[in-house]
């Protein structure tokens, strides 16, 4: 198994971790304006992926090359890994990983709840389980703000106009919620693309939906994790997540003072990602976990 002792040789020291968080919140706030502010009337779909539904759209695309290019310029030996295609082997050890629209579906719709996940990761970030998370930002562009953390740092919202890490005036901190009942849980979900995966996740939420307050299902799984760190839910299960949706929304929810896990004895991922304050984390995992049943 992979240890977190394993993903950290060397941590970078609180000087660089700081420096990280800023590059992470100024890259989300660049694409969060560009796909907010020159959204065609008509997006359009690009491409699919897994499935007909699965789409890309222009923007997706455009985002990511922004991010890539900012990325190449400000920090040159780093990795970039993109919801998109960007793959960038780099030489330093640390790798960019982002998702330039997570909500795609959302934003075709025009339904105001997407967002840009911005990370930088420590160890491989193309192994489940082989990389961890130093710093991150969503930026949030409906809302005009922008969630980050960097390890040790805490978990901040700052409006998209004065995104300055620490910035002390306009900053709040954020904390997970302090629910310990799983019967007064609100719970965020998603599902995933393929057919047969949302016919075994509608199976799973059969026992789910009694046992909790009630579900909510917003459609970007980086922001179901800042809701998590900021407590406007209590919890957030998914199976199916790649490094680009939860990788930012990671490191935010730890420093929210939350607890991100995936399946017993393995890390978050594919399998499972499910985050929630100390106290919840595991009956919830219990819900979603077929190896605790
Ligand atoms: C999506 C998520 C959504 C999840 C989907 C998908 P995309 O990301 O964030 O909440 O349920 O399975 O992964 O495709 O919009 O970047």
């Amino acid at each position: 198994m992979v240890t977190d002792e394993h993903l950290d040789p060397a941590e970078p020291s609180s000087a660089v971790l700081e420096e990280l968080e800023r590059l992470c919140v100024d890259l989300a706030v660049a694409a969060a304006r560009l796909i907010r502010d020159e959204r065609p009337q008509q997006v359009g779909v690009a491409a699919t992926k897994t499935t007909d539904t699965d789409v890309v759209t222009i923007m997706d695309q455009r985002s990511e090359e922004l991010l890539h290019r900012l990325i190449r310029g400000a920090r040159p030996d780093d990795g970039i890994l993109g919801e998109e295609g960007a793959d960038v082997l780099g030489t330093s050890g640390l790798t960019w990983v982002i998702d330039p629209i997570d909500g795609t579906v959302n934003y075709l719709y025009e339904i105001p709840a997407y967002a840009v996940s911005v990370a930088v990761v420590t160890g491989d970030a193309r192994t489940e389980g082989g990389w961890r998370a130093l710093a991150g930002a969503v930026a949030d562009p409906s809302r005009e703000l922008v969630h980050h953390a960097r390890r040790g740092g805490g978990a901040w919202t700052v409006p998209e106009s004065a995104p300055a890490p620490g910035s002390p005036t306009r900053a709040r901190r954020l904390a997970v919620s302090t629910e310990e009942r799983l019967g007064r849980s609100l719970l965020a979900t998603g599902f995933g693309y393929d057919a047969d995966v949302r016919a075994r996740q509608a199976e799973v939420l059969r026992s789910v939906l009694p046992q909790v307050r009630d579900i909510r299902r917003i459609g970007s799984a980086a922001l179901d994790l800042v809701r998590v760190a900021d407590g406007s839910v209590d919890a957030y299960a998914e199976s199916g997540l790649n490094a680009w949706d939860l990788a930012a929304g990671w490191v935010i929810v730890e420093e929210a003072g939350g607890v991100v896990l995936g399946r017993r004895g393995h890390r978050p991922g594919k399998a499972l990602t499910v985050a929630a304050g100390p106290a919840l984390v595991q009956p919830v995992q219990a819900l979603f976990d077929p190896a605790t049943q």
